[in-house]
Order: C-alpha cells, then structure tokens, then sequence
C-alpha cells in the first residue's frame, strides 16, 4: 500500500489508512498525513469500470468545468496527479489506484434529518445544471447501457437461462413481477421529446456530501457514471434511494412521499431548465430506476455476486426484494408523485 500511495502527489508522511464508507463497487481508503492532510484512496473496480483511464478522462473534465463555476475547494472533487503526471496509477498487480482530496462532511446511507433529502435535491440539481453547458459528447460511455432497463432485462434473462447457481427455483414469483413490468422499461428510453443531459447517474444520498454542521449540500462524489442520460433517471435513482423508509438491505420498503416531495423541491429549485416534458418523466424515472436496480440486484444474486460487493450470501437477494417492493409501491403512487411536483412548481 505505501508503495502505491507514495506515487501519488500529496503533502506529508502518511500516520493512517483505513476503509472507509459504504460504496457498493470501488474500494475506498481515507488516509491522513502528518501534516493534518487528508485523502480518498480508491481502488477502482475494473471488473465494472474496464477503461479506468476513461472513468478519470471524464472526471477530470467535469471537475474541472465545474470548479471554472464555483471555487470553493469543498464543492468540487479535486484529483491528485501521480508523480509521473497521470490521473489514474496502474501497480504491477494490474489494479488501477486514484487518490484524491477529502472533504470533511456527511456521506448519509440513510438522511437524519428531514431537510436532508432538500439538501441532496439541492446537490444534484445544481450538479446537472452546472453541467448543462459541458460538451456532452466528449464524454465517454464508461458503463455501456448503464440505465438501459430492457438491455438489463435481457441481462437477468440470461442468468435465468444460464442458472449457475441452481437458484431460479427460488425466485419464480419475483420472474414473474418482473416480466409483468416489462412492457413500461422502455418507456422513458423511447420518448423522444427527453433531451440528453450530462448527468450522473448513481444519485445515491451517499453520493453527495453534506456539511457536517449545516447539513447544507457541499459536494457530489462518485464521478464513474458521469454519463450522456436522462434528468428522470438522476430524479428517479435519488428518490429510490433517499425517499426511500428503508434500507436496500431491509425486509420491507415503501415510499415516503415526505421525503420525495423534499427532494423533488430542491431538484426543481436547482435545475430550472428542465422542460415540461423532463418534469412530467420525473415519477416514471423514480418506478424506472427502481424496477432496474431491482432487476440487476436478482440478476447479480442469479449469476453468483460477481458485481455489488455483498457481506452475506443472500444479501442480493435481499436487496431485490427489498426493490421489487419499493417498485411496486412507487408505481402505485405515482399519480400522486405527479400532483406533489405541479403542486411544488
Ligand atoms: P463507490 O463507487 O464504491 O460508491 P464512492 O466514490 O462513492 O465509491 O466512495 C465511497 C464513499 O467514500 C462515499 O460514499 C463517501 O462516504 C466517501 N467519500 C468519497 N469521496 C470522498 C471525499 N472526497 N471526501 C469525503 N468522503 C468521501
Ligand atoms: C452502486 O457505487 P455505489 O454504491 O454508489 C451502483 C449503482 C446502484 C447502487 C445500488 C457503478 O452504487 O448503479 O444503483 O450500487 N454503481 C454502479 O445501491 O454500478
Ligand atoms: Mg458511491
């Protein structure tokens, strides 16, 4: 580990290096100098992410659009360079190593406070606003077909097919749910009225940082999906998540519309050029990325855990009931959904 981290550009002698936070996907590391400096050391999951250098390209380029815009060091990610002037550090492993500044806040697996959910809707909306006038093609497709929902659905349906584990006999009654949801995963990807935007795509409460005190939003992490997509699905994968009253791990979910009406009025405050046709897509983005995250969770537990990172056997599993519920829910809702943002605008 010393050998990696001394590749790296930073200030001090290194006194600690511990995990840190509760990403699904990279391995992540906070390392504190004698200096009083502090950073984020990421082992970049190239099993996900297979062009690392790419997943830096893009992350270099949208923080450095978005520091042109607001300057204050705690609102934008700030990449270190290796000592040989690269952003990402191949070690003789083959493993692809990336540090960066951190930023003392709050990275919230679930909000504490009501306002908290205002406060993410605030982040991520500023973020794709920000990001409006970011050359959208220069980006590269780090995850191909990342919230491509049918493209998902072909994806479960040949770890059905392949059953490596032998356990399609314990999820008949999800298959089918999920193949009765089928027809609507195009929904949004078809309407050609919705525009392309930078966005994020991973809008997880623990992917923006709050201030410690304030719980004002400080700072969007976890760059890896910046990707061209649709403002519905970075609202969608917020609410899954956020408005969420349980935990991905729970045994039951449903939607709190308390929550979602917070984040759905820091959203719109912060991204006031959505069109009609963006704010009218928002609550089939929320049914949508549930349904997806739901799916993909199954189709991890089918293929034997090889993408989350997971802590006990069945907790895939877990996860996409928890979804499937979460899912269902939503999409009884939605009318509602749709009345609370005419409401809010
Ligand atoms: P993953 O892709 O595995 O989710 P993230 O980039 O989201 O990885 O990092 C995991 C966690 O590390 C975040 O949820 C957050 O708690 C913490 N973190 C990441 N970057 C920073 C930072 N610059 N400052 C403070 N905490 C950070
Ligand atoms: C992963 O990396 P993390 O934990 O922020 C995943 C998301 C899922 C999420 C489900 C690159 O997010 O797409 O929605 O888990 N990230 C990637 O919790 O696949
Ligand atoms: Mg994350």
């Amino acid at each position: 580990m010393t050998n990696i981290i001394n590749c790296f550009t930073f200030i001090g002698n290194v006194v600690s290096c511990k995990e840190f936070g509760s990403g699904h996907i990279n391995t992540t590391m906070k390392i504190v100098t004698d200096t009083g400096h502090a950073y984020i050391l990421q082992k970049i999951n190239h099993t996900v992410f297979k062009q690392p250098v790419q997943v830096m390209e893009n992350a270099v380029a949208v923080t450095e659009h978005l520091r042109k815009k607001d300057s204050n060091p705690r609102h934008t990610l700030r990449f270190l360079k290796t000592k040989s002037g690269d952003y990402c550090l191949q070690d003789p492993n083959g493993n692809y190593w990336r540090m960066y500044e951190f930023i003392p806040g709050l990275a919230l697996d679930a909000p504490e406070r009501l306002e908290d959910l205002y406060a993410a809707g605030l982040g991520f909306g500023r973020f794709q606003q920000m990001l409006l006038d970011f050359p959208v093609q220069t980006l590269h497709e780090t995850i191909p077909h990342f919230h491509n929902t049918p493209n998902r659905y072909t994806q479960l349906e040949q770890a059905v097919q392949a059953d490596r584990l032998n356990r399609v006999k314990e999820v008949h009654p999800q298959l089918e749910w999920l193949m009765e949801q089928k027809p609507l995963a195009s929904s949004l990807l078809e309407n050609k009225a919705l525009p392309l935007r930078v966005t994020h795509n991973d809008t997880k409460l623990n992917n923006v940082l709050l201030d410690t005190e304030t719980h004002a939003p400080l700072c969007v992490l976890d760059l890896d999906t910046v990707m061209p997509g649709l403002s519905a699905y970075d609202f969608g994968d917020a609410i899954r998540f956020g408005a969420a009253a349980y935990g991905e791990d729970a045994p039951e979910n449903h939607m709190d519309f308390t929550l979602f009406t917070q984040y759905a009025k820091g959203f719109l405050e912060a991204a006031p050029n959505l069109t009609e046709d963006e704010i009218q897509a928002l609550p089939m983005g929320a049914f949508l990325m549930t349904l997806e995250v739901g799916v993909r969770f199954l189709t991890d537990y089918l293929d034997g855990d090889q993408y989350f990172r997971i802590a006990y056997p069945t907790q895939n599993l877990d996860r996409a009931n928890n979804q499937l519920m979460l899912a269902k829910d939503i999409k009884e809702k939605l009318p509602e959904m749709a009345q609370i943002i005419q409401t809010l605008r």
